[in-house]
């Protein structure tokens, strides 16, 4: 059956892409190795959760993204694989990720904090976001040590699981977006 709402959904999109897209910002999701960046990224750009993920490379998406119907907005996210540190230098905004299952994932975050830092970025946004919460029988890290640590860096915090999808994590990509804006 012809679908007329979905296809009225679909001509909002387009139309607000023309009118509202500005300047993409860009946003560079860090993490060791194994957190689920290259999941996380997946579900937010094709809503799927890749079998394979082992790229190994860095890689940029740009991604035009409507959430709530509201406005459209202009992202380019980098899918960062501690190749390529001069891409760090040119972000906007940065998704730090750990798997709440793996504490050294956790204690790695302060090693990219470093590199923001040297990076010299005027205020920078982040985002802390604790992957896999579909793992929380085997959980290392509690909640509220990451509310901690995004308090004493003034970050946004957020638990997701690119595996089961219990939160958008498009929205951590929007708020981000939004932060960065104001
Ligand atoms: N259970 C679970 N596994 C995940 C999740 N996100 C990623 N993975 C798995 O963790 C492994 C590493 O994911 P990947 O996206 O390649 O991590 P990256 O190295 O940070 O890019 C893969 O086997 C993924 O299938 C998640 O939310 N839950
Ligand atoms: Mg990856």
């Amino acid at each position: 059956m012809y679908d007329h709402k979905k296809l009225s959904n679909q001509l909002e999109t387009l139309s607000n892409n023309n009118m509202n897209a500005k300047k993409p910002i860009r946003i560079v999701v860090l993490g060791q190795c194994g957190v689920g960046k290259t999941a996380l990224v997946s579900r937010c750009l094709q809503n799927t959760f890749p079998q394979d993920s082992s790229s190994g490379k860095d890689i940029s998406h740009r991604y035009n993204m409507t959430i709530n119907k509201k406005k459209t907005v202009c992202l380019d996210i980098v899918d960062f694989n501690d190749k390529n540190d001069a891409l760090i230098s040119c972000a906007d905004a940065f998704i730090i990720c750990y798997a709440i299952n793996d504490r050294k994932s956790f204690e790695a975050i302060d090693a990219y904090l470093d590199k923001i830092v040297e990076a010299n970025i005027k205020s920078p946004k982040i985002g802390i976001v604790g992957n896999k919460i579909d793992l929380y029988n085997d959980r290392e890290v509690t909640s509220t040590e990451g509310l901690e640590l995004a308090k004493e860096i003034n970050s946004l915090f957020y638990e997701t699981s690119a595996k089961v999808p219990v939160i958008d994590v498009r929205q951590v990509f929007y708020d981000l977006y939004q932060s960065k804006e104001r």
